[in-house]
């Protein structure tokens, strides 16, 4: 078996090198392609090089094989050599072009055919554009004849480094800014909470030596055309007086020395004094006047507001920002909740109350909330049509920068050609692009990470081990799956030296793909040894996945001094995953029914699953109207045992296989309790969730507290009245006791 499946792979692996014409990405406004006209092995020189943009022409001569300038080639020496003309509408070597040059800022028009190669470009950016274009287009052993005009959709484009946790590395960003100079997003906004001179210490100047470092990364920004957007984050102490308001002007004048020309203030995340509309208005005014308008070149500011989504908005708060602050002020907007995707409707409710174009904080794919999972999938549910709508769209990553590409790589394409915009093609182009050496493994990686899980902010992501559902419903399937698992590690860690910034961050994660795989191969092997009636086996191999399971528990994601976030990774975490600890826990179920042999090595479960009664101060926890269609009514405390229908004071007690919590739920009705303290079943109304509904139960000298647990929150059972509450604070006030 393993032999087909590995010939499976390798068949899936093979695709076809025949095509010569390359997808062109972000995907151009118009694009169309003609015949061969030359290998990448081709001389040119270059014609306009001495007033085109700068950056565009270095990168033509890092990157093909430049022979000289118009007045200065070799003609004897390179008889072949053809002319790359190139320049900005209003230079001379381009002025026959310039009429199909659009006109959208950073638009260009780029023309390859046989006889010569022209990029003209509507303004700098749009050269370097064309240029990077071309480079893709270059990109092919044979050079096919193309024509394109192009322009953005949305003016700011980019990625808003706005998390918590660790923040980029300088090498990161560097590596950030060469991506975003490829795929033509032109702005970085640097608001990393955790920079202590962003925010904790935002009135004093950066050290030196990270002054220095900060200079380096606002230089290699602008070779890639990215605006460095530097913000700082006031709102945690600021006084509302003018030394603070001057206190923010010098920083951003300490700021711009170092070269920065954008700036934003951010009010995120604080409440009370800082979150005074009135009061930020007037300083974002202050601004304006006291440093924008005094230099000649800095950009309208950018703000984000303390109510930055629709559902965290009250009050006037909105209405005096839109009213009050200078109109040239843009102000961020993450959308009806602080993590969400943005369409039309949403727009056209926040403009209307900011009486400006709102600029997007896009919380995807941020992990900030969500550290165990890799956010790897597409990219979807953001409106096309919104591009006219927005002042700007920023993407907010992971602090892991590499693996945050596969996404941003979407980001990019998503605002250069709203319209045209496509998911699923984006996501397949970004695999390609990113991990060109092993596709499939990665391609796996990232199908095996995808959705968050259950968080307060609630979005959640489709799609997640697309092919588990169907290769479960048999063991072969199952088995090749768990297989197809650990190749796809294995692989990932082998081509390490291909990729070592991305593998330095999804490593921990891989590792533990391939101890999910393992493990699960364990599974197969002790149903079959379950099947054969052949308990040593059973045993064996049960421990043998225990042991990886220890191992896999072990993986923490980051490991460097100074790492603030070590978080446990987590993959499948909503398919796999779960499916294989709930399968374990039956298998050792079942196990445990006929044998006894090395039952010692199963773990001890806090109470063995049966039914029980629930008392405090010997009253019993009694179902006192009991219907299996009721909700919301709640378990009443009866001194009394209940003869007539003593299975209203009987609790079936058992552990969750899902959670490896406790699920508690009522003999006669079947109801369970809610986090709440309520009877809560409803099949349509309210499903039993074993995130929600499973407890964690703890004996001390023969009393029992019973938490909630998961997303129900931390909150312990007490006795309030008559009834449950969760409010409780962790006494040990129940007696449970064995229905005998
Ligand atoms: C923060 C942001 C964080 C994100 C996701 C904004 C405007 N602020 O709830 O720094 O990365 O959510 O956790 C936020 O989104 N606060």
């Amino acid at each position: 078996m393993k032999k087909l499946f590995t010939t499976l792979l390798s068949c899936l692996a093979v695709f076809s090198a025949s095509s010569q014409t390359v997808t062109v990405s972000p995907l151009p406004q118009k694009i169309t392609w003609g015949e061969q006209v030359f290998t990448n092995a081709q001389a040119f020189y270059v014609v306009g090089a001495d007033k085109a943009d700068k950056d565009a022409v270095e990168l033509l001569s890092n990157k093909l094989n430049i022979v000289g300038t118009h007045t200065k080639v070799d003609a004897k020496k390179f008889p072949n050599a053809k002319p790359i003309i190139i320049g900005e509408v209003g230079d001379k070597a381009v002025s026959k072009y310039k009429k199909l040059v659009p006109t959208n800022v950073e638009g260009y028009y780029l023309n390859v055919t046989a006889d010569q190669v022209i990029i003209a470009g509507r303004d700098n950016s749009g050269t370097y554009y064309g240029t990077q274009s071309l480079m893709q287009i270059m990109s092919q052993p044979n050079v096919m004849q193309c024509e394109i005009t192009d322009y953005p959709s949305v003016t700011d484009r980019g990625v808003i480094e706005g998390f918590y946790g660790n923040p980029w590395s300088h090498k990161d960003r560097l590596r950030q800014f060469d991506f975003y100079g490829q795929y033509k997003m032109n702005t970085y906004v640097f608001g990393p909470k955790d920079d202590p001179y962003h925010r904790a210490r935002w009135r004093e100047p950066y050290p030196a030596d990270e002054a220095a470092k900060l200079k380096e990364l606002v230089d290699a920004a602008h070779k890639n055309k990215v605006k460095f957007v530097w913000a700082i984050h006031p709102a945690g102490d600021i006084k509302w007086c003018l030394e603070d308001s001057i206190n923010v002007a010098n920083k951003l004048e300490l700021m711009y020395d170092l070269g920065i020309r954008s700036f934003a203030v951010f009010f995120d995340d604080v409440w009370g004094e800082g979150a005074r509309g009135d009061k930020q208005a007037g300083l974002l005014n202050y601004l304006t006047d006291n440093f924008v308008r005094k230099h000649k070149d800095v950009e309208p500011l950018i703000m984000c507001p303390s109510q930055y989504n629709k559902g965290w908005t009250s009050g006037d708060y909105l209405n005096t920002l839109g009213t009050k602050m200078y109109p040239e002020v843009r102000i961020m907007w993450t959308g009806n909740s602080v993590v969400d995707m943005i369409e039309e409707n949403d727009m056209q409710w926040i403009n209307e109350q900011i009486k400006r174009k709102g600029y997007i904080w896009l919380n995807y794919p941020v992990n900030d909330y969500c550290q165990s999972r890799m956010l790897m999938g597409k990219t979807y549910g953001n409106g096309l049509n919104i591009n006219d709508m927005v002042s700007g769209f920023c993407s907010n990553p992971m602090e892991y920068a590499e693996a945050s590409k596969v996404s941003l790589y979407s980001i990019a394409d998503y605002t250069w050609n709203m319209p045209a915009y496509n998911d699923v093609k984006s996501w397949e182009r970004a695999l390609e692009a990113l991990m060109p050496t092993c596709k499939l493994a990665f391609r796996i990686f990232c199908e095996n990470n995808i959705d968050l899980g259950p968080t307060g902010h609630g979005l959640r992501r489709e799609g997640e081990s697309p092919s588990f559902a169907k290769a479960s419903e048999s063991l072969m399937g199952t088995s090749m799956y768990f297989q197809q698992l650990v190749w796809a590690a294995d692989n990932l860690l082998a081509d390490e030296v291909n990729h070592p910034e991305m593998l330095g961050e999804i490593k921990p994660w891989v590792e533990s793909m391939r101890y999910l795989g393992l493990r699960g191969q364990q599974y197969i092997n002790m149903i079959a040894a379950l099947a054969k009636k052949d308990t040593v086996a059973f045993i064996g191999h049960y421990r043998a996945q225990l042991q990886l399971e220890q191992k896999q528990k072990a993986i923490i994601s980051r490991n460097y001094e100074g790492s603030i976030v070590k978080a446990k990774p987590v993959v499948s975490g909503d398919v796999v995953t779960p499916w294989l600890n709930e399968k374990l826990a039956e298998a050792v179920k079942s196990y445990k029914k006929s044998y006894s042999y090395g039952t010692e090595f199963f773990p001890v479960q806090a109470i063995e699953d049966g039914e029980y009664f629930i008392k405090v101060n010997g009253a019993y926890l009694t179902n006192a109207q009991a219907g299996a269609d009721r909700v919301g009514d709640y378990p009443v405390f009866q001194e009394e045992r209940d003869v007539i229908n003593p299975q209203r004071q009987q609790w079936v007690i058992e552990q969750n296989a899902k959670t490896g919590r406790y699920k508690i739920y009522n003999k006669q009705d079947g109801r369970y309790i809610n986090e709440t303290g309520a009877f809560w079943f409803h099949k349509e109304r309210n499903p039993f969730d074993a995130a929600w509904h499973t407890y964690l139960l703890v004996k001390q000298e023969g009393k029992w507290s019973i938490q909630n647990a998961g997303s129900g929150g931390k909150g312990y059972w007490q006795r309030e009245g008559n009834r449950i509450s969760s409010n409780g604070s962790g006494q040990f006030i129940f007696e449970i006791e064995k229905v005998k």
